[in-house]
C-alpha cells in the first residue's frame, strides 16, 4: 500500500504524483493541509519533522523530501525506468533536481507566482519589491534550465525522467505569472516541452482540484 500525504495545490505533492502515475504505481492521497491555521496535524510531523508536504508510506517504510521519495518511486517498483543509467546522464538529472529545489522553488513560486497570480486572484496587493527583486535570479534559472534543457520531447531527450516530473509543476505556475510568461518566451526548448507536457495524461490526472 502507498500512501502520499500532502495536499494537491503543492508543486512537490506533484512531482511525487507525477513519478507514481508514470510509473504506473496505484497509490492513496492521504490530505494533509501545511497551511491551516496551527500547521499540520501533531500526528504527520512524526512523518515529515518539518511540517512540509510531501511524505510517503509505503507499508513500514515512510520517507520524506521529494527528491528521495521520487529516485524511491523509481526504483522500487515495476514501470517505466525514470533514471537515465549512463552517469553523466545521472548526474545531469540530479543537477536539474538540485537546481529546481535550491533556487527555482522560492523564486519561481513564492516571490513570482505567489506574489503575482495568487495574491492577486486572493484580491490581496502583489510585494512588487519582492518580484522585482527575484528577476535577476529568475533569468539565471530559466537560462540555466534552457542550456541543460535536450531537443526534446522530454528535459533529457527521449526518454521521460525524474527531472521532468520535478519541473512540471513548478514551471507550469511560473509561467502563469505574466514575468514568467515572458522569460519562457526566451527560451524555446522549455517552452516546447512544457506546451507538449501539459496534455500528458499524468499531469492532467495530477492537477489540483482548484485550479
Ligand atoms: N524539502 C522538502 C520541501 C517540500 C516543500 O517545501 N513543500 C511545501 C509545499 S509545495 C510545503 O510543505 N510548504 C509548507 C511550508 O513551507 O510551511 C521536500 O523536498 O519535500
Amino acid at each position: 500500500m502507498i500512501e502520499l500525504y500532502g495536499a494537491d495545490y503543492s508543486v512537490y505533492l506533484r512531482s511525487a504524483r507525477l513519478a507514481l502515475l508514470e510509473k504506473g504505481v496505484a497509490h492513496e492521497l492521504r490530505p494533509i493541509d501545511v497551511f491551516a491555521p496551527g500547521g499540520p496535524p501533531e500526528s504527520y510531523l512524526q512523518l515529515q519533522p518539518f511540517g512540509k508536504i510531501p511524505a510517503l508510506k509505503h507499508d513500514d517504510f515512510t520517507l520524506h523530501e521529494t527528491a528521495a521519495i521520487l529516485r524511491y518511486i523509481d526504483e522500487a517498483f515495476d514501470g517505466p525506468p525514470l533514471q537515465p543509467s549512463t552517469p553523466r546522464a545521472r548526474a545531469r538529472m540530479t543537477q536539474f533536481l538540485s537546481i529546481l529545489d535550491n533556487y527555482a522553488y522560492r523564486t519561481l513560486v513564492w516571490d513570482i507566482y505567489v506574489e503575482r497570480v495568487s495574491k492577486t486572484r486572493e484580491g490581496a496587493p502583489s510585494d512588487e519589491v519582492r518580484i522585482a527583486s527575484a528577476l535577476g535570479l529568475a533569468r539565471t534559472i530559466i537560462q540555466a534550465l534552457e542550456a541543460l534543457a535536450a531537443d526534446g520531447p522530454f528535459l533529457m531527450g527521449g526518454q521521460l525522467t525524474l527531472a521532468d516530473c520535478h519541473a512540471a509543476p513548478m514551471l507550469t505556475l511560473f509561467e502563469t505569472a505574466d514575468e514568467g510568461a515572458l522569460l519562457l518566451r526566451s527560451a524555446p526548448r522549455l517552452s516546447a516541452w512544457l506546451q507538449m507536457f501539459r496534455d500528458r495524461n499524468s499531469f492532467l490526472q495530477s492537477k489540483p482540484a482548484s485550479r
